[in-house]
């Protein structure tokens, strides 16, 4: 194998290997996998999935590809003899900006499982420009640039096929780019990405600023673009449309090609709506539909039977509704459906809260959903719950049986086999290979749970990944950590519900109580990796009290010795590859009721960290199989907290003035050394906003977080071969994360492909 693919691969290069420079290697073996994976393609028969998606966080393709494509190993080993080294040619593959946090990364990990699978199953969605802003640190605030990552030698190929979108009654071609999605050891699906070839990088000025009203230069631009104007707030419309009417275009011509008759749709396609941004997906098929004479009535229920969506956050803001006005002035043609839809829909319902259009005039794009889906499904136990309980409980009592469960799950090639080769190598040599594709035999691993040699292992190798990753930060970032002390880590997009503040008042707390003379248990290292929207004032405030305290620890010698905080700079895909497999604690600290699953906690457990979290979101799946003893568990209970907003009866500053400790710490944000390292502006805003509004109830939880985070780290000081057994465990139990099986269920209960 190693010479024929020393050849090939010599082939792609036009050159011996060992001549070859880093970027030719890079080229040829883009250009290799690529064909590899084309071969893999498969004729698709009966039922095909179509999972749309404003986003798709489908990272670094290399590795990812060459696992899958089962060729990894042997291209490490032949380039290794002509004395190069793979990891350095994957630095220089950009990663693509396609995506935001766990809805896009959720999305990239279901095509591989679908792929792995084989069952057929595309993406579609955009193809951004600079997708989500680059974040970089200045002056102890988030700066945001564009992230130009297309450079020409792309995994996403442009294709010849050109459908017309109508925007505000001007007609554009959109150009239709592919990827090709290889499954391990499976067949070869695509992601599919629209584009306009007008958009023109140049009109972006300072920083990630540009002109919002030049759609056909700007549409692609960039994936969420500030939506704090309403000229920001119809662009997000106008790209909307664009994917929809684009994507339901290519449905029904590939439906059509495989001899579909527009009546029997729903034979050839399930539409899975991935939150509510491309729900304009259901009037625009409707539209199409009637287009091609059939009756409306028909129309909706086709697309009823075709179409599935799935909801990711009961946060109100994140639900969106837009003005009538909006969409009148850039779908015109959809009101008059939406209009009948919304009629229809209070045929079935005189409950206004269900309406699509209310009576302030906002079209409510889940109530659409719900409505014109078969199938509602949240992303984890509890939330779906939530959604069925409170949320939705209008919509619940109109139609049980499209709520569902499909908890998330993450896929294991990624987060596991190509993240943290050695730990997948070893528990390989305990429990052979099968788990690669049944995730459920990891529990093979529990006979090994008190075997000191084992554990001993799985410790070095936790050890050499913390020491890689703080290479890793050092030439990154230029700053040093220690790798003996524990590292905790909380890397997630920032948002105050999940809860950031929460960690800084602890490390706040914890700098106070070193120069009291309490020392911790152990050293930590805390590291976050986060960007906050643009527009999102105290998210902001949040990061710059961070990096201040930094500073302030930084400078105290004393101090300095026990803790240290780390603000990794542009999280993203290749930096989580880089930090789950060192991270000894994983913060899953939102507040309860408010993290609708959150996939990170997976990524954490199955590589071998211990979760301290509160009972949220999947949070309460893992403690369920973890057991008590291998995850620390904290604060109120979804329960308690749905109870406090009922009642509207929480006030922080009861809380802020009762409790001396939580009184210091949040003081401490405007004490003269925080306010030399950092600026009164944002200080004192994000003071003023625990003790005044704290919606996330941030102070109820302190002392829980406190006590729990204080025995971890005693535990991990203290006893560290049943430190290391608790992360053993969660690895053993971590297969039920396996979006395998994800997948697997929603194509029992809701696909049926094939
Ligand atoms: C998105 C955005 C984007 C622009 C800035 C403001 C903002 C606020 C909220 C959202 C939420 C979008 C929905 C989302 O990403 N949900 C996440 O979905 C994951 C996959 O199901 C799940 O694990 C996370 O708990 C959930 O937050």
């Amino acid at each position: 194998m190693n010479k024929e693919l020393n050849a090939k691969l010599a082939g792609y290069c036009g050159k011996p290997i060992d001549e070859a420079s880093k970027e030719e290697i890079y080229l040829a073996l883009l250009a290799m996998a690529q064909e590899m994976s084309e071969q893999k393609k498969e004729k698709t028969t009966g039922r095909k999935l179509y999972y749309i998606s404003a986003e798709f966080l489908i990272g670094k393709l290399l590795s990812n590809n060459l696992i899958n494509l089962g060729i990894y190993e042997d291209v490490r080993e032949l380039l290794e003899k002509a004395g190069k080294s793979l990891a350095d040619i994957e630095e220089l593959e950009p990663e693509p900006s396609l995506g935001n946090g766990g809805l896009g990364r959720l999305a990239a990990c279901f095509l591989d499982s679908l792929a792995t699978l084989k069952l057929p199953g595309d993406g579609v969605g955009l193809r951004y420009h600079c997708g989500l802003f680059r974040q970089n640190f200045k002056d102890g605030l988030q700066n945001e640039t564009p992230d130009y990552w297309i450079t020409g030698n792309d995994w996403v190929k442009p294709t010849e096929t050109v459908y017309p979108v109508t925007l505000a009654g001007r007609t554009y071609p959109v150009r239709l780019y592919e990827l090709a999605v290889t499954g391990y050891e499976g067949r070869t699906n695509s992601l599919n990405l629209f584009d306009l070839d007008s958009i023109d990088e140049q009109i972006i000025t300072n920083g990630i600023h540009f002109d919002k009203a030049d759609i056909a230069k700007n549409l692609t631009l960039f994936l969420y673009p500030d939506d704090s104007d309403d000229a920001g707030r119809i662009l997000r419309i106008y790209q909307q449309y664009l994917m929809v009417s684009a994507g339901a275009q290519l449905i029904l011509e590939e439906c059509v090609g495989r001899g579909c008759h527009y009546h029997d749709l729903a034979a050839y396609a399930a539409v899975q709506i991935n939150d509510t941004h491309p729900s304009l997906i259901i009037p625009e098929l409707i539209r199409l539909l009637t287009e091609k004479g059939i009756t409306f009535d028909e129309a909706v229920q086709i697309v009823t039977d075709t179409c599935a969506y799935t909801n990711h956050t009961i946060l109100a803001e994140a639900l969106e509704k837009w003005p009538r006005s909006f969409l009148e002035q850039v779908v015109p043609q959809l009101l008059p459906i939406i209009e009948k839809l919304d009629v229809l829909a209070r045929t079935r319902s005189k409950n206004a809260s269900t309406a699509i259009i209310d009576s302030k005039g906002y079209v409510h794009m889940a109530h659409m959903d719900i409505h014109f889906t078969h199938s509602v499904n949240g992303v984890a136990a509890l939330h779906t719950q939530i959604l069925k309980n409170s949320e939705l409980a209008d919509f619940y009592r109109l139609y049980p049986e499209k709520f569902n469960n499909k908890t998330n799950g993450i896929t294991f090639r990624r987060w596991l086999l190509a993240c943290n080769r050695s730990l997948a190598a070893e528990i390989e040599k305990l429990i052979g290979g099968g788990f690669k594709k049944d995730a459920d035999e990891l529990e093979k691993l529990l006979a090994f749970a008190d075997d000191a040699s084992v554990l001993e292992k799985f410790s070095e190798i936790k050890a050499d990944n913390k020491k890689a990753l703080a290479d890793w930060l050092y030439r990154k970032q230029g700053v040093k950590i220690n790798p003996e002390a524990m590292f905790s880590i909380q890397a997630k997009r920032l948002h105050e519900y999940k809860r950031q503040q929460l960690n800084l008042l602890f490390l706040i707390h914890q700098f106070l109580e070193i120069r009291s003379g309490h020392r911790p248990a152990t050293p930590i290292v805390s590291i976050f990796g986060a960007k906050a929207a643009p527009a999102y004032t105290i998210a902001k405030d949040i990061i710059h009290a961070l990096l201040a305290l930094s500073q302030v620890i930084g400078a105290d010698p004393e101090a300095a010795a026990y803790m240290q905080i780390v603000f990794v700079e542009n999280y993203n895909v290749a930096a989580a590859e880089k930090m789950i497999p060192a991270c000894d604690l994983s913060e899953q600290i939102s507040l309860a009721s408010k993290e609708a699953s959150g996939t990170g906690n997976m990524k954490f457990m199955l590589n071998g960290a211990v979760t301290l979290g509160t009972m949220d979101g999947a949070n309460v799946e893992i403690a369920q199989r973890v057991g008590s003893t291998n995850i620390y568990i904290f604060g109120q209970n979804s329960r308690q907290v749905i109870e406090r907003y009922r009642k509207n009866d929480y006030h922080a500053a009861d809380w802020y003035d009762s409790d001396p400790n939580l009184k210091r710490a949040i003081d401490f944000l405007i004490s003269p050394e925080m306010l030399a390292a950092g600026r009164e502006e944002h200080l004192s805003r994000l003071r003023n906003e625990l003790i005044h509004k704290d919606w996330f109830q941030t102070l109820p939880d302190f002392n829980s977080y406190v006590v729990r985070k204080q025995q971890a780290m005693a535990d991990y000081a203290y006893n560290k071969k049943e430190w290391a057994k608790k992360g053993f465990v969660n690895i053993a139990k971590a297969g039920f994360f396996s979006s395998d099986r994800t997948i697997r269920e929603y194509n029992e209960k809701i696909w049926h492909l094939g």
